[in-house]
């Protein structure tokens, strides 16, 4: 029996004044989109599972342990394989500056960090030694028959290594890889997923430069292709648009996470606008836009309404001051203000 102060609804009869209506227009059968139609056509890697346990575990450290927020990076450039047994590919320029600076100053802020990265990009930490000499032979000197840093920079060094120790002890920091467009699409969404438990205290910072077209695995050779194969000595590729999974991320994969897409271009009087249709499209926080030319140099944060430019000068630049050193102290606001907003 229904307890006295509790409504009883009924709704096994059916409207009838409403039941038919022809005036309606015809409803749509139900379309898988484009971005379904490639996870049903495409294989994830192999090894997915063990990365997803591991991110799940991080995660779950965090959430139960240190109670940090999270930020995901992701950083570097995809691959586009041209052959099944890879011999070519296609690339980008991307070294993974932007995301392993920025992953250091989440760190610095007090965030844990998952590191989607391209393999054998730049890393937080080791960049610093990585690229900028010939090798890491060259930081080190030789006194009374033994190897060691050489005190020309030892100071910056222990700077750094002291960062990286933090970041190791505290378990703040998860190394992700991938190479290819495919792995990385499959790995992002599969961390998206994972980190739908932490709510809007994670960040999405995607700041890897995601190929926009590649090869269907339905017309990938397995083979290197053979010159004898091509027609009077061209080879001609026939690339797919990868769909686009922003929208995928923002509607379905993350749960009230704040999402920061990065617009990439050349051309000084495209960057806005390309910006603010990406907001418009996908309904997300932030799109942070930066020209290859001046990426270093001074980006732009675009929100909804709003335009706020970060730019260094050249003596902070000479002085070696990182652009990010300012940018993600800015994205925390962003930030801040999200997780206040959805209270
Ligand atoms: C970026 O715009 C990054 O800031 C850079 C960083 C790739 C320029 P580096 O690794 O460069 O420090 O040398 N990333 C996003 C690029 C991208 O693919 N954006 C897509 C687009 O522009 C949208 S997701 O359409």
């Amino acid at each position: 029996m229904t307890p006295p102060h509790q409504k009883h609804f009924h709704t096994s009869n059916p409207e009838e004044a409403t039941a038919i209506n022809r005036s309606l227009p015809e409803f749509a059968a139900a379309q898988t989109t484009d971005e379904d139609e490639y996870f049903a056509n495409h294989q994830p890697p192999t090894y997915l599972p063990e990365i997803e346990e591991e991110v799940r575990g991080f995660v779950a450290f965090h959430q139960q342990t240190t109670g940090k927020r999270l930020a995901l990076v992701t950083s570097g450039g995809t691959t586009v394989p041209l052959e099944n047994n890879t011999v070519r590919f296609i690339d980008n320029f991307s070294a993974g500056t932007r995301g392993a600076t920025s992953a250091e100053y989440f760190l610095e802020n007090g965030y844990a960090v998952i590191f989607l990265h391209r393999e054998f990009s730049l890393l937080p930490y080791s960049r610093h030694f990585s690229h900028s000499t010939n090798c890491f032979l060259d930081y080190m000197t030789e006194r009374d028959n033994k190897i060691e840093i050489d005190p020309k920079y030892s100071a910056e060094m222990l700077k750094v290594y002291r960062k990286y120790n933090e970041a190791q002890d505290s378990n703040s920091l998860l190394l992700i890889p991938y190479t290819t467009v495919n792995q990385y699409l499959y790995t992002l969404k599969t961390i998206s997923e994972a980190l739908k438990i932490y709510q809007n205290k994670a960040v999405f910072y995607l700041a890897a430069a995601v190929s926009d077209f590649f090869i269907p695995q339905s017309r990938m050779p397995q083979h290197k292709i053979q010159s004898s194969a091509t027609t009077d000595g061209e080879l001609v590729i026939r690339l797919a648009a990868v769909p686009k999974f922003l929208s995928r991320l923002v509607d379905n994969w993350s749960l009230g996470a704040m999402i920061i897409s990065f617009k990439l271009e050349t051309d000084n009087n495209l960057l806005i606008k390309k910006a603010k249709s990406a907001l418009e499209r996908y309904h997300h926080q932030l799109v942070i836009g930066n020209l290859l030319q001046t990426r270093k140099k001074e980006v732009v944060f675009v929100s909804p309404g709003r335009e706020e430019w970060i730019r260094l000068s050249d003596e902070e630049i000479a002085n070696g001051k990182e652009i990010e050193s300012e940018m993600i102290p800015a994205v925390i606001k962003h930030h801040d203000d999200w997780i206040q907003a959805s209270k």
